[in-house]
């Protein structure tokens, strides 16, 4: 096999900050949700939270000298809202920006070009109790904070993305409650996965107007969903699970117009839609599609149970590179996207470091290799596609099911705080220096 990416593909590694940094409660930084969600006992496997994390908030020195070993070019990571302004609103924490104004240029000084995501889930606790995502005046908050970070770090980041996975926190955070804020209201989902849009949309205006050259996206939670059999019933859920899982935050985006599917199938709870807003949620520079698997469905339902003919992840995700190619294909064909990157891939397993002191993931290897394919595939076939990112730089915090699962490239012992490359580290490292195998 002779697989050979463009010469000018960007190659890194992603992150987020409640799932790295720790340091949760020091250099006045407030609460974030996540903070408050991960304490209430039962929330969590375990019962972990991210207060300390991986430490990179003062490891991240040595962190970035693994990166260059490694090879990566770009290292994605994540601002801490809580970190800059401990109200949501007001007044700004300068120790926050200083820590994101060494960390930017720890990696710029290692040849390693920070892209920076503004809102990976950590909402200001003080923000929730105005309203949180649900509240319209989210746009004007989240455009500030993205104001302060451009103003202090546009100089040397060029790359930003506004909203990672607006689906995950729209729905899971307020439909099914059982991620951060944990509320269940349909109607307070809808609103919220809204005002994700609007908030990107007036951030990226305002952002753009105070420095052109900026390249402004967004990252999404892609679904695709994969009928096993060609029942009719079967095809009309995947279309109509596009359109709420993919549909409701792309289309917006790409389009400037909102999926009809979704105002007719919930018209109680669908928020006013305006043109006006659709025209403001309507920009983007690039946008970072992050697969993990397609979703099966059978006899029009979604499949529950793990099926014998399929690997799955330690997530109990099923593992289905070739529907990576759909997916992306998918996007070219739906809404003829100006630039695509994936912004997160990866594979969960429960690695172990062995007595030589090696992690043999030869699953992620396969995994990785296997995903790459479909990207290169994609490509070839005239994706707009310009970088892939590995997710994660590091086993870290993942979510509802803490430490348990490990989807780094690199092994972190949580007691010891050691770290250790993973073959597929190696692996990694190897593709980018030959930009392919
Ligand atoms: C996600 C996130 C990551 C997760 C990863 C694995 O975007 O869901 O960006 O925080 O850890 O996707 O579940």
């Amino acid at each position: 096999m002779n697989i050979q990416f463009p010469e000018r593909f960007t190659w890194g590694a992603a992150t987020a900050a409640y799932q790295v940094e720790g340091a949760a409660f020091e250099d006045g930084k407030g609460k974030s949700i996540w903070d408050v969600f991960s304490h209430v006992p039962g929330n969590i496997e375990d019962d972990a939270t991210g207060d300390v994390a991986c430490d990179q908030y003062h490891r991240y020195p040595e962190d970035i000298k693994l990166m260059q070993e490694l090879n990566l070019q770009v290292y994605r990571f994540s601002v801490s809202w809580p970190r800059i302004y401990p109200e949501g609103t007001g007044v700004v924490n300068s120790k926050g920006l200083d820590h994101y104004d060494r960390l930017v240029d720890a990696l710029l000084d290692a040849g390693i070009d920070p892209w920076i995501t503004l809102y990976h889930w950590d909402l200001p606790q003080a923000l929730h109790e105005r309203g949180g995502w649900p509240n319209r005046d989210i746009a004007d908050w989240f455009t500030d904070y993205a104001l302060t970070m451009a103003e202090r770090l546009g100089d040397r980041v060029k790359h930003w993305m506004t909203m990672n996975e607006a689906w995950v926190c729209s729905y899971f955070g307020y439909r099914d409650g059982n991620m951060a804020p944990g509320i269940k209201d349909h109607k307070q989902a809808l609103a919220a996965s809204y005002h994700f849009n609007l908030a990107h949309g007036r951030a990226y205006n305002a952002m753009k107007a105070m420095n052109p050259n900026l390249k402004v996206g967004i990252t999404h939670a892609t679904q695709q969903h994969r009928p096993l059999d060609g029942k009719p019933e079967s095809l009309a859920l995947a279309e109509f699970l596009w359109q709420e899982n993919n549909g409701v935050f792309m289309e917006p985006i790409f389009s400037g117009s909102y999926p009809e599917a979704i105002i007719d199938r919930y018209p109680e709870s669908i928020p006013v839609i305006t043109d006006a807003d659709l025209i403001e949620m309507n920009n983007y520079d690039f946008v970072g599609l992050q697969y993990y698997c397609d979703n099966l469905i059978r006899d029009g339902k979604l499949v529950a149970e793990k099926l014998p003919e399929f690997e799955y992840t330690e997530m109990g995700w099923p593992v289905t590179p070739d529907g990576f190619y759909n997916n992306i294909m998918e996007y070219v064909r739906r809404y003829k996207p100006k630039e695509l990157a994936i912004t997160e891939n990866g594979m969960a397993l429960d690695d172990e470091v062995d007595a030589e002191g090696r992690v043999r993931d030869v699953r992620r290897q396969k995994y990785i290799k296997a995903h790459l394919e479909s990207v290169h595939r994609a490509i070839q076939d005239g994706a707009p596609l310009t970088g892939y990112f590995a997710w994660s730089f590091m086993d870290n915090y993942e979510w509802a099911c803490g430490y348990r699962p490990r989807f780094g490239l690199i092994h972190t012992d949580y007691a010891t705080q050691t770290r250790t490359i993973k073959d597929s580290g190696r692996m990694f490292a190897e593709i980018i220096r030959n930009t392919g195998w």
